[in-house]
């Protein structure tokens, strides 16, 4: 599996090369998304599902992000999957210039869904657009349903939020009815997902969801 370390931006603003990159993703008709959430939310197990439910159908990359270590990128190559790690040797989240990189090691091609897993950060990450097409957000329910009130940036700018570790709410004192007032006086377009991946409740229905999406982006590249 390939790794690659990142350099500083001195090529321009973040923003100019989301455009280059987003041009890019478009051309190739690639559905992409930026998926982002605290460490532990459960991002690479949400990540994991969605592979398994489209993988036969949709030819998927996937572009982890973290600190250090190629722990997650590891786990995405068993399922047989084109994946590229990036470590930021310690920065809190990717940029756009780490993306332009990563697409440059990679071949997109045949690929028809790239999903970005930010690092696990529920802060920083808000403020860099990777050129997705869609940002992702993966809140668990240990984490309390306070989380979108303490830090709304990420919520507002989402188009999704996945609630994950349904299975444990009885454990909890997460409050379902606040959290969804609290996520809609935010941002009343976000698409809410309950699932597990444990049992596996709402997979199938966010992995159509995608799969909707990705056909809207472009031509199926293994049709
Ligand atoms: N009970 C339960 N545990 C889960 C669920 N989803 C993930 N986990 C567990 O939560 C832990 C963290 O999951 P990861 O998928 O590694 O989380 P992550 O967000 O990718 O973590 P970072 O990449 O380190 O930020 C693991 O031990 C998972 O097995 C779930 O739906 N229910
Ligand atoms: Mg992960």
């Amino acid at each position: 599996m390939k790794q690659i370390l990142v350099k500083k931006n001195i090529l321009g603003t973040n923003d100019e090369i989301a455009r280059r990159n987003r041009a890019l993703l478009r051309e190739k008709g690639i559905f992409t998304i930026n998926m982002i959430g605290s460490p532990g939310a459960g991002k690479t197990s949400v990540l994991e599902k969605i592979i398994k439910s489209l993988k036969n159908e949709i030819n998927m990359t996937v572009i982890e992000g973290d600190l250090y270590t190629t722990k997650d990128a590891d786990r995405i190559e068993s399922h047989g999957i084109q994946v590229l790690q990036v470590n930021t040797g310690g920065g809190c989240h990717l940029d756009a210039l780490m993306i332009q990189e990563s697409l440059n090691n990679i071949d997109i091609e045949d690929t028809n869904f790239l999903i970005i897993e930010n690092v696990g950060n529920l802060v920083c990450p808000a403020s860099y657009d990777l050129s997705e097409d869609m940002k992702v957000t993966v809140l668990s329910i240990t984490e309390g349903n306070d989380k979108p009130l303490k830090y709304p940036s990420m919520f507002q700018r989402s188009e999704v939020l996945i609630v994950n570790k349904m299975d444990l709410i009885e454990y909890t004192n997460f409050s379902m009815e606040e959290l969804y007032r609290d996520i809609k006086s935010l941002n009343e377009n976000i698409k809410v997902f309950e699932i597990s991946c444990t049992t596996e409740e709402g997979i199938k229905d966010l992995a159509d969801f995608f799969k909707e999406k990705i056909k809207e982006k472009g031509e199926m590249k293994n049709a």
